[in-house]
């Protein structure tokens, strides 16, 4: 396995711009290793009225006819997505960003299917899950070509040096923040233009979102977040037991003393009363960028 890892180049460009894409990093039989994986999870969202701990439903899901726009924790559900964030080669994409210990804290596959995929509106990770430093990412694995109309993950250089954004709307954690505060920085934002196979990897603190799949295009995403291993959650990515944190230690070695640096901080409390995913919690928000499937 190819596990050449990143380039000094390539470790300057994602801390000054905050965000770095690998062009064709898998191969053609690990893709279809990750899309099998994938068919098979979805067709269990057959005959479902309801979201559950696996399937994150469009609001235009019906039973009949099952629109799925995340499956949640996939990492849990199917070997192949475990298998994929402890591999060599994902490994050697990680380490030279975050050191040598890293631990994972969730996975998620946002489907975004052709013609309806939801949107996501622009957010900051970090709003959802800081931590007691920032060396916190998010790794995003391409299952289909990334296009300018298949709602392509866009991002907005360098804002990880900036604040930490406002994400409340109506005195509850809405998980977006209000688009006219931050009109000037949607300006500025880069689209993730890249075929199947590649990665991204952008910081907790980079502002990101992604339109409406207009296409005829499915356009399949799946991420993972990572962090150094000393990077405690001060919200979010809590754990039941330190064998549970533990677990999730990707390489190296867990560490008990967590590693302070003075990074800004909202806390993201209180909680909308549906909040299970970011798609529920952006629906408080009043003032929507993206257009929303009908
Ligand atoms: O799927 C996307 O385009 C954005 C994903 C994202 O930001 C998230 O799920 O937190």
């Amino acid at each position: 396995m190819d596990t050449k890892g990143l380039s000094p180049q390539q470790v300057d460009f994602y801390r000054q711009e905050g965000y770095l894409v690998v062009h064709d990093v898998l191969a053609a039989e690990e893709l279809d290793r990750l899309r099998a994986a994938t068919d098979e999870l979805l067709a269990g969202a057959q005959g479902l009225a309801d979201n559950t701990a696996l399937y994150d439903l469009e609001d235009t899901h019906t039973p009949d006819e099952p629109r799925v726009r995340r499956l949640k924790l996939p990492h849990k559900h199917h070997p192949a997505f475990a298998d994929l964030i402890r591999s060599p080669k994902v490994l050697a994409l990680l380490t030279p960003l975050l050191g040598p210990s890293v631990r994972m804290h969730t996975s998620k596959l946002n489907l975004k299917s052709a013609a309806y995929g939801a949107p996501v509106e622009w957010h900051q990770d970090w709003a959802f899950y800081p931590h007691t430093n920032d060396d916190v990412l998010a790794m995003g694995v391409l299952l289909d070509d990334f296009v300018p109309d298949n709602g392509p993950m866009m991002v907005v250089p360098r804002t990880h040096f900036g604040p930490i954004h406002d994400h409340h709307h109506g005195g509850v954690f809405a998980g977006a923040i209000d688009p006219d505060r931050i009109a000037g920085e949607i300006d500025q934002a880069v689209p993730l233009i890249a075929k199947a196979g590649s990665i991204t990897l952008h910081h907790a603190r980079l502002i990101h979102g992604s339109a409406l799949n207009t296409s005829n295009r499915a356009r399949t995403f799946l991420l993972y977040e990572a962090m150094a291993a000393d990077a405690w959650p001060l919200a979010g990515g809590l754990f039941g037991s330190l064998e549970e944190f533990d677990e999730r230690m990707l390489c190296g070695e867990p560490s008990l003393q967590p590693r302070m640096t003075a990074v800004p901080i909202r806390m993201p409390f209180p909680k909308a009363p549906e909040s299970a995913s970011l798609y529920q919690s952006q629906k408080y928000m009043a003032n929507r960028f993206f257009e929303v499937a009908r």
